[in-house]
């Protein structure tokens, strides 16, 4: 038999750079080094212009019009909810509802099905790597309902401890939350098993997947999860516009959320009936051109693919990691051996602002601060950390870009 070996097409970093107008920008007098990608993506000229052709020319607004510019939005917005339930492999477009992005996907999963079904004395289990978004709607549920928020630790390393999950979940265990991928450390949980356990206890189960979706293929019915968030912003695509993915079969059973237009089937002052699968949990006008870009960078992510990109990444984190641990007095935080593309790290007697400071000069944008992950530095006993994000249009000599900056920046600072 022929043994088929697959086309490896090369992977055109610099080609697909040139689709970015904002990397041919000049910063202090110098190109623009873009590591600040876990917190926004840059936007191919693709989606720009997507969102360009909607507003100039489709513009309108949905479910609403028989006119032809409210139809063809409609079509649009539609239209890229198909894109989005393709692109994680969802059952059906039931299930993509469009919100602003992770924060309000996993607000309007608190507030639902959390408000719906936690009693006194219920747990909520988070770990101990969780972004606020996935810390403080479960906190503020918690309070309102007299439940408790259980945090599962975490190692030196940034590993989700799997044995103290295990243990921690109970018949009080009523939801568990968990990131697919941590912003402050870049570890990667084996989510899959995560969630495996909880739905063998029938657990409820959310992953915050800001960080992951970018950088590897999303399957939901893989994954077996009830709910997966995520943002448009972090993929390429534009900021206001994100997605909840939500099992058909736990939507269905949720009260709705926000009350308000497009949510409602009929309405009278003594009682109001809702709308089906998922309009009635996107209550007034969506962000419309927000949908259409995300399609948009789906499309694109399409085109270059989801495995190249991730084998990319993966060489510029192997890349990054090397190089930097050769400076001296520069600490790794989060060394998980599973991680997404990004390197957090302190500088002995240098504070992370100065040093953002100090290399945005040299037109190197990173993240310092704490990222939006207070228990994590807290854990690792670091008011800040400076963090590089890597991207699929990052290049090993951006990161030697990084490098010298950096050397040049501790010299200046210390
Ligand atoms: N992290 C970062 O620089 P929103 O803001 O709703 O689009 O995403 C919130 C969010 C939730 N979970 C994780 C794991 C995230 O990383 C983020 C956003 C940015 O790391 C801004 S703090």
């Amino acid at each position: 038999m022929a043994l088929i070996v697959p086309l490896r097409r090369e992977y055109d970093v610099l080609g697909l750079r040139g689709q970015f107008p904002a990397l041919q920008r000049r910063i202090n007098g110098r190109a623009l080094t873009y590591l600040d990608n876990g917190a926004s993506a840059q936007q191919p000229a693709a989606v720009i212009e997507a969102v360009s052709d909607y507003s100039r020319n489709h513009h309108s607004n949905v479910h609403r019009g028989v006119h032809t510019l409210s139809q063809e939005a409609t079509a649009l917005f539609e239209g890229a909810r198909g894109k989005v339930r393709g692109f994680i492999n969802a059952a059906s477009d039931r299930e993509i509802v469009f919100v602003r992005g992770t924060t309000e996907a996993i607000n309007l999963v608190a507030g639902t099905l959390g408000r719906s079904r936690l009693q006194p004395g219920d747990e909520v289990v988070i770990s101990w790597l969780e972004h606020h978004a996935n810390i403080v709607p479960w906190q503020m549920l918690c309070e309102q309902a007299g439940a408790q928020l259980r945090v599962v630790p975490m190692d030196r390393r940034g590993v989700v401890d799997f044995d103290a999950y295990r243990a921690l979940l109970g018949p009080r265990t009523k939801i568990v939350a968990l990131a697919h991928v941590s912003n402050a450390l870049g570890t990667v949980l084996p989510i899959r098993e995560f969630i495996a356990e909880a739905r063998a206890r029938g657990i409820a189960t959310v992953v915050d997947g800001a960080q992951a979706v970018p950088h590897q293929r999303i399957d939901v019915q893989a994954l077996g999860c009830d709910f997966y968030a995520f943002s448009g912003h972090k993929m390429y695509g534009p900021t206001g516009i994100g997605v909840l993915y939500a099992r058909e079969a736990v939507l269905a059973t949720l009260p709705p959320w926000q009350g308000g237009g497009d949510m409602i089937l009929t309405v009278s002052f003594t009682r109001t009936t809702w709308n089906s699968l998922p309009w009635r949990f996107e209550a007034g006008t969506p962000n419309i051109a927000g949908a259409v870009g995300l399609g948009a960078a789906i499309d694109w992510l399409g085109q270059v693919g989801m495995e190249a990109i991730a084998a990319h990444e993966a060489d510029l984190l192997a890349f990054a990691t090397e190089r930097l641990a050769t400076i001296p007095g520069l600490t790794i935080i989060g060394t998980a051996p599973d991680k997404a593309s990004l390197v957090s790290f302190t500088v002995d007697g240098v504070h992370p602002h100065d040093l953002g400071t100090v290399l945005d000069a040299e037109g190197v944008a990173v993240r310092t601060g704490h990222h939006c992950a207070m228990p994590v530095m807290e854990f690792f006993d670091v008011p800040a950390t400076t963090r590089a994000s890597f991207a699929l249009y990052n290049t090993r000599a951006e990161i030697e870009i990084l490098h010298a900056a950096l050397t040049r920046a501790i010299g200046m600072l210390r």
